[in-house]
């Protein structure tokens, strides 16, 4: 059982640790106290070197915020949270699974994690799930994420790390594409290196719906239709075909399956494509010629191309594009996921996932079967198969198995608010009240956890240790400045003392944070995502250390695919992938293109920058933007109220006009809940390989509410 004493780190100054949101990880400096913290940007960190954004700087309101948790809460029998002591609440907890266990058996246990949760965390929920509960059923947020990006990666390269190069070789690319992403609000201080690029004579081409802060700073801006990504990307790949400008020694020696690509782009001609995409035929020539004739390019995608029921032929077909044009391996050159969660990397490695053991393994291997049940020191036997994806996880919430068994009927939420991230969350919210028995941890009453049994109040960023793995795969050390408030616990000790209580306590017995880190590197060791040769000296030491490093001697890797591919050929694999078109269309029943994103100053699901007063002063609700066309067409002006509806239901917002949008799309934030959750609207049809959810496509319809007021 962990319970760390208040470190040397404490009575220092100023502490160095990262920014607690985005894949950024800006390194920060942490100076007073919780009431009164100074956070600056650290100018030594070499990723975001001293520049913050506005979440950044205000994260400090969190930690002493009046509405923090201090106590963990039990649901009464008049039907209301009182506060609890942290026996009471852990004991009704593990009363609660080992009730569900013996009734309906252990996979009607279930775990739902998140991308912000350490290494650490991450690793010991999976084992947790595996271990102390022995049910398949535990997903995390991240299937929501870049999931699509990481399963075409991994069946084109043979390994998936977001960006497989450091940040600072955007400086030196002669051009980027970027797709689905506008960094200039999701990450700013990445805009630096765009700067940097600029100012070395670089190009960027942005593709987007919207023409974004980012599509603005953009030499191309290609404005296509929503969903139509797949289209782009074949018909540049047959203008370069076309006009000779592949590389076709590095198609030869370095890949595989060229020529099904060859000849399934030949049916995307230039005319056709703009047909589909929207893209005029001169743009579509100008960004071919601008990527083909560069000594050195990338190509980049975001959530926009990602998280579509087509989210993994998108990325696949611009990493044929990338491997066409002999990219990916090469200086300043290659494909890269702009990762999003802050621990959205090292979150997808180590066992979260419905599919998957420490070190990026997939739990239907039996050699890393053997592997992880003999660093747990379990029968091989015991470890469960694959569980339930993140969707199809809370979709089946209460509901029994297709084959006759119970489906989830008590379940653990750490990190995430899935009754506002979630896809069609009117159908999430209620699953969850139809379940037995639900316990969400979290430092505020989020909309998730206002729903449970039993809430447990977690530690927060600066007061915990840990270790996050950036966009880059860099492995980077989160100290911690502060205790915990009284009456609150860091997740690890949380975990761990359930799983005493649940008879398993033998596995779940670490002094600190730093010999979890050193069990998950054995765990992960020979895997794809090998942190064996990392510690957390030698992450202080090198400002990070990029995985794989198999060895205490090896120096991590910065740049990979330089020699070869982790394939089973040793070659990258092309993917002949035809575009198809969206689960929902406009019609004229819902006659507009739905997207959604984010803002600048809000993160995710709301619960800590909504409360932060800066961020909801500069953001206080969500705005639904369209074109001056369309709202003439309804009749909507500039800051009036409409409600967009759709197939799963109708949400309220309020209108900003801009010509900024295409006229047959609107776009909405997804921070919010209640009335205004854009995810009372979303499609969840999922992408086949990934489980993605279409968050980006679906068809609406809208009309003014002002009458109505
Ligand atoms: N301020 C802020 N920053 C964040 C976050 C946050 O919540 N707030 N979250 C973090 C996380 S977890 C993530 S995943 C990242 C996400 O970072 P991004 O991927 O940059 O963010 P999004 O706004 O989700 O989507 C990007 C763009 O996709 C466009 N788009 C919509 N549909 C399509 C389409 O069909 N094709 C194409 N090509 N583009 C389309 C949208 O117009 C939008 O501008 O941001 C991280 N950083
Ligand atoms: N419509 C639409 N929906 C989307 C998206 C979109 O683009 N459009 N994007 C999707 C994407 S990319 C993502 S990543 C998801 C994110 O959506 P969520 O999974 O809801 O992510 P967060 O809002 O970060 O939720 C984290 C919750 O856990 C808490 N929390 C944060 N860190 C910790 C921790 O260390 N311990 C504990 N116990 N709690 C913690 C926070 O307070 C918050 O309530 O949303 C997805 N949903
Ligand atoms: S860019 Fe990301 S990591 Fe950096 S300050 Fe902003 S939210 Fe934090
Ligand atoms: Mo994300």
């Amino acid at each position: 059982m962990i319970s760390e004493q208040p470190s040397e780190t404490e009575l220092q100054p100023t502490t160095a640790t990262h920014c607690p949101y985005c894949a950024f990880q800006c390194g920060m400096d942490l100076a007073g106290t919780p009431d009164d913290l100074l956070i600056t940007g650290s100018a030594s960190f070499p990723v975001n070197k001293g520049a913050l954004c506005i979440k950044g700087w205000t994260a400090g309101a969190a930690l002493a915020h009046p509405e923090r948790l201090r106590t963990p809460l039990m649901r009464g029998s008049d039907g209301e949270l009182h506060p609890t002591s942290w026996e009471t609440a852990l004991e009704r907890t593990a009363q609660a699974f080992r009730d569900t266990r013996a009734r309906y058996g252990p996979q009607a246990v279930g775990i739902f994690g998140g991308g912000s949760l350490t290494n650490e965390k991450s690793y010991l929920l999976g084992k947790f799930a595996r271990v102390a509960l022995q049910t398949p059923n535990i997903d995390y947020n991240g299937r929501f994420c870049m999931s699509s990006a990481a399963a075409a990666s991994i069946r084109a390269l043979g390994i998936d790390r977001g960006l497989p190069f450091p940040l600072e070789d955007i400086a030196g690319a002669e051009v980027v594409l970027m797709l689905g992403s506008n960094s200039a609000e999701t990450m700013p201080p990445i805009m630096q290196y765009f700067e940097a690029q600029r100012e070395n004579g670089g190009k960027l081409i942005v593709a987007d719906p919207r023409l974004t802060p980012t599509a603005q700073r953009a030499d191309l801006h290609l404005r296509l239709i929503p969903g139509t990504d797949a289209a782009l990307a074949n018909g540049l790949l047959h203008i370069l075909v076309r006009d000779g400008l592949i590389d076709t020694g590095y198609i030869a020696e370095r890949t595989e399956g060229f020529e099904q690509v060859r000849n399934l782009v030949a049916t995307y001609w230039p005319e056709r494509v703009e047909r589909i995409t929207g893209v005029p035929e001169a743009q579509l020539l100008r960004a071919a010629r601008m990527l083909g004739s560069a000594a050195s390019a990338m190509i980049l995608t975001g959530r926009g191309t990602e998280q579509q029921s087509q989210g993994v032929n998108n990325v696949l077909s611009f990493i044929n594009v990338a491997l066409a044009l002999g990219l990916v391996g090469r200086p300043k050159s290659g494909y890269g996921c702009l990762t999003g969660q802050g621990n959205g990397q090292g979150g997808r490695e180590h066992g979260q996932k419905a599919d998957q053991l420490p070190g990026y393994r997939l739990i239907t291997d039996p050699a890393a079967r053997r592997h992880v049940a003999g660093v747990w020191g379990v029968a091989e036997e015991s470890l469960p198969g694959p569980g339930k994806s993140a969707f199809e996880l809370l979709d089946s919430l209460g509901h029994p198995d297709s084959d006759g068994s119970s489906g989830v009927r008590a379940l653990l939420v750490m990190g995430s608010n899935v009754v506002v991230s979630a896809p069609n969350v009117i159908n999430v919210e209620e699953r969850l009240k139809s379940l037995d028995f639900l316990v969400v941890s979290d430092f505020f009453l989020s909309e998730t956890a206002a729903l449970a049994d039993v809430v447990l109040p977690s530690a927060q960023w600066a007061e915990e240790e840990g270790t996050m793995t950036n966009l880059e795969g860099r492995v980077i050390r989160r100290r911690r400045a502060f205790a915990p408030p009284a009456g609150v616990q860091d997740d690890v000790t949380t975990i761990c003392n359930l799983a005493w209580l649940l008879g398993k306590g033998n596995h779940f017995d670490y002094a600190d944070t730093a010999e979890i880190f050193a069990e998950l590197g054995r765990a992960s060791a020979g895997g794809p995502a090998d942190y064996s040769g990392i510690t957390y000296e030698k992450v202080e030491a090198n400002d990070g250390v990029f995985w794989p490093c198999p060895g205490p001697d090896h120096p991590g890797t910065p740049r990979m695919f330089t020699d070869g591919f982790p394939t089973a050929s040793g070659k990258a694999r092309f993917h002949a992938v035809r575009h198809a078109s969206p689960a929902e269309e406009p019609d004229a029943e819902y006659p507009l293109y739905l997207t959604t994103g984010r803002n600048l100053a809000q993160y995710q699901s709301g619960t800590q920058t909504r409360r932060i007063p800066e961020l909801s002063d500069m953001t206080p609700s969500p705005l639904a933007e369209m074109h001056p066309l369309t709202a003439r067409r309804y009749g909507i002006g500039d800051g009036s109220s409409v409600r967009v509806s759709t197939r799963r239901g109708a949400a309220d917002f309020t209108v900003k006009i801009t010509r900024n949008i295409r006229e047959d799309t609107i776009f909405a934030p997804f921070h919010w809940g209640g009335m205004q959750a854009v995810n009372r609207l979303t499609n969840p049809a999922l992408d086949p390989t990934s489980r993605m959810p279409e968050f980006k496509i679906c068809a609406a319809r809208i009309e003014s509410t002002e009458g109505a007021k």
